[in-house]
């Protein structure tokens, strides 16, 4: 039998379009490669947009963010010239960021999902995408009139799509982070971004007793090499807690170099696949975009689907033509962060001159109010 839609992968894009599907009477089933368990657990994303939480809530899948996320509109910036802290709460558009971390969202998605008469297949691996023919490691291919491919930057989807000549834009920003989960309580009011001659570090404030933090290292660093005790001392250095006070320091639950790279299909579908959210472009931790950019697309791919379901495949083109230029300004502020946070290493004169730039672009951020406005509409904007 056929099925309206079938989704590849059941990450924050699969989850939100499954749900809004259901809500619209399309048919459709979630294949997802993992585990039940493993998807639940695993933890990424934290801040959520305003436009983001809008969708959520407008489709009845609020409830979670709404009774545990926290609202956090300020981010802290520390350099060898001090720190101060934006309100970006009140600037720009007056937007702040709803913190929620991502499994917590996926754990309400999934629940919100079966609880709608949603089918999902966990332990379903998607070996191939043909046409609307999906086939299942070890299992039945299904067949949908569209496949939404919801897989992530390394699914299937999206070499189905580059195997058809679609190409990508792409840059390496050249840097990499180690990203630490801490048992510990956030140590400052919700981000701080640290600069410093030794490499980037930053704090996200994720729950009470939760706490992520982040330090750029050199490509190819192994996360072994990093002890507690080491991760501790550098990121004491470089968040200047001798002149701002000490970290509340916890065990390390967690720690993975993420390399900052950033892709962008030039179109996110043809035919009878269609893509979403890390499937359709990876974005660069620098500015937290990714999810909130899986959830916009989710949104409108689900539009354009239930459109072309019904006869009328503008939608899918639309679906394109829409999205692409907010998922180029969130590159663009992505960007213009990484260029922000990151100095070249090394005391040659380009060296010097390149952290002579991050120093000026800080100085106009914490001076401006234009800057600051600019700042937070993107910041927060999606
Ligand atoms: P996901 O979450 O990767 O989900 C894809 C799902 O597809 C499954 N899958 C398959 N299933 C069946 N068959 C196959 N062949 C399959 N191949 C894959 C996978 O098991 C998985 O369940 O993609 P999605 O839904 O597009 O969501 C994207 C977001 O997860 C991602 O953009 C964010 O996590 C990025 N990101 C952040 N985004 C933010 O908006 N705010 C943040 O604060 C933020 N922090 C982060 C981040 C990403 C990070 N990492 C790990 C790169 C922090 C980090 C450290």
């Amino acid at each position: 039998a056929q099925v309206g839609v079938v989704i590849v992968g059941a990450g924050p894009a699969g989850l939100v379009l499954g749900n809004l599907l259901l809500d619209r009477g399309v048919d459709c089933v979630i294949l997802e490669r993992r585990g039940r368990a493993a998807v639940e657990g695993r933890a990424r994303a934290g801040f959520l947009a305003a436009h983001s939480v809008r969708v959520l809530t407008e489709h009845g899948l609020g409830a979670g963010v709404s009774a545990r996320g926290r609202a956090h509109g300020t981010c802290l910036f520390r350099s060898e010239r001090g720190e101060f802290t934006l309100d970006y709460g009140r600037l720009g558009r007056g937007e702040v960021h709803t913190v929620h971390p991502q499994q917590e969202l996926v754990r309400d998605l999934i629940a919100e999902y079966l609880r709608r008469g949603g089918e999902l297949r966990f332990e379903a691996e998607v070996e191939e995408i043909a046409e609307g023919r999906v086939r299942v490691r070890g299992g039945e291919d299904v067949t949908g009139r569209y496949v939404a491919g919801c897989d992530g930057h390394r699914g299937v989807a999206r070499a189905a799509l580059t195997a058809r000549g679609v190409r990508t834009a792409r840059r390496d920003h050249g840097v990499s982070w180690l990203a630490v989960l801490a048992a510990a309580p956030p140590s400052m009011a919700a981000v701080g971004y640290a600069l410093h001659e030794r490499g980037f570090a930053g704090h996200m404030a994720r729950t009470e007793s939760v706490t992520r933090y982040y330090l750029q290292c050199p490509r190819g660093t192994d996360p072994a090499d990093w002890s507690e005790e080491r991760i501790w001392a550098e990121l004491a250095t470089r968040m200047r807690t001798a002149d701002f006070g000490p970290l509340r320091e916890g065990d390390v639950i967690e720690k993975a170099v993420v390399d900052l790279r950033s892709d962008v299909l030039q179109t996110p579908g043809a035919g009878r696949l269609w893509l979403a959210g890390d499937a359709a472009g990876l974005i660069s931790p620098s500015a937290a975009k990714g999810a909130n950019l899986a959830v916009l697309q989710a949104e409108r791919l689900a539009l354009a689907l239930e459109r072309a379901l019904a006869g009328d495949e503008d939608g899918l083109a639309g679906y394109a033509a829409e999205c692409l230029p907010r998922v180029w300004r969130a590159h663009e502020f992505s960007h213009w962060m990484s260029g922000l946070l990151h100095g070249p290493a090394g005391d040659d004169a380009e060296a010097r001159y390149g952290r002579a730039l991050q120093y000026a672009r800080l100085d106009s951020l914490r001076t401006s109010r234009t800057h600051q406005d600019f700042f937070a509409e993107n910041y927060t904007g999606i």
